[in-house]
């Protein structure tokens, strides 16, 4: 398939055909956000579906019922995505929602309303690793090739979303003061109660140290690989095939190291550098 019958391309961002419509993304320009909605934004393969497992039980005090029940696109659906539409309706306040949308593309309403934000950054190195291996197991998303050539493709921004330093840099300067908390990956994986404490005061909850627990137990990664409602196996394998490669792939931090060769490793840094130099903010990892 060519890259025009695989991506919609929008505002220059290219998007997956199977997932978004020119029709998804203008219900996602008119949607009205509440207040109390909550959005986790985080670039493709940052963590993504683990921000649907979390949100919904801290937002509801560690009642496992959504997840348990709810398939995590249907629980936490996406902003710009075809199903929004759909379970819109379903969703109870406040609503937890995610986006893989640069600053600048989100709607109008949700820059005047009060809804918060989490973003969710990973170290590009990892992006790039678990974005690579998705595209293996992916069947609406076009064949990577060889890593040297995806790792070009991601360099230059010709992946879903678009550039990972783009988008990086869209929510690094956005106006939304306390209405956006700054998380990695990494901070997640190294401690995640402590990760879900700053996210439940952030979000105004008080949950107790046993829901914090609680939550830990039912979001680590090896619970969400055997949860149905969570590890795409109840998509067909035309479009996810966890048999290529399982979407909860590794969870870890720096599988980079197994991929990447010295020369990789030089031109990647290189490039990010030179994206990131004029910028003010400084990355949580060390690119060297
Ligand atoms: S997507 O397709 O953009 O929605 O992907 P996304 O969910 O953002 O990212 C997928 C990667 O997140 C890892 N993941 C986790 N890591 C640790 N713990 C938990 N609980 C967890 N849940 C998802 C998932 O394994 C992918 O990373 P890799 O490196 O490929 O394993």
């Amino acid at each position: 398939m060519s890259s025009e019958e695989i991506y919609l391309s929008y505002h220059g961002v290219l998007l997956p055909k199977e997932t978004h419509s020119l029709e998804s993304l203008r219900f996602a320009q008119d949607f009205t956000f509440k207040d109390d909605d909550v959005v986790a934004v985080v670039y493709p393969k940052s963590g993504t579906v683990w921000m649907q497992e979390i949100l919904p039980l801290v937002l509801n005090g560690g009642d496992l019922t959504p997840i348990h029940t709810v398939p995590n696109w249907d629980r936490v659906p996406w902003l710009e995505e075809k199903r929004l539409e759909v379970v819109v309706d379903k969703l109870a306040s406040p609503r937890p929602m995610v986006s893989h949308l640069p600053y600048h593309l989100m709607p109008p309403s949700f820059l005047t309303s009060k809804a918060k934000v989490i973003y969710v950054m990973r170290n590009p190195r990892d992006v790039m690793v678990s974005s690579y291996f998705f595209h293996q197991m992916a069947g609406f998303l076009p064949d990577p090739g060889t890593f040297d050539e995806f790792m070009n493709s991601f360099l230059e921004g010709k992946v879903m979303f678009g550039k990972w330093t783009d988008h990086v840099k869209s929510w690094k300067h956005t106006e939304l003061g306390d209405r956006i908390m700054y998380i990695t990956y990494e901070e997640m994986v190294q401690d995640l109660p402590a990760a879900l404490r700053r996210m439940s005061d952030f979000l105004g909850r008080d949950l107790s140290e046993e829901t914090i627990q609680k939550i830990t137990e039912h979001c680590s990664f090896k619970t969400m690989k055997d949860n149905v409602m969570s590890n795409f196996s109840l998509v067909p394998k035309v479009y996810l095939d966890n048999d290529k490669s399982p979407f909860l792939r590794k969870g870890v931090i720096g599988d980079w190291k197994n991929h990447f060769s010295s020369e990789q490793l030089a031109k990647f840094t290189s490039v990010i550098d030179k994206d990131l130099e004029k910028e003010s903010f400084t990355l949580p990892w060390s690119l060297d």
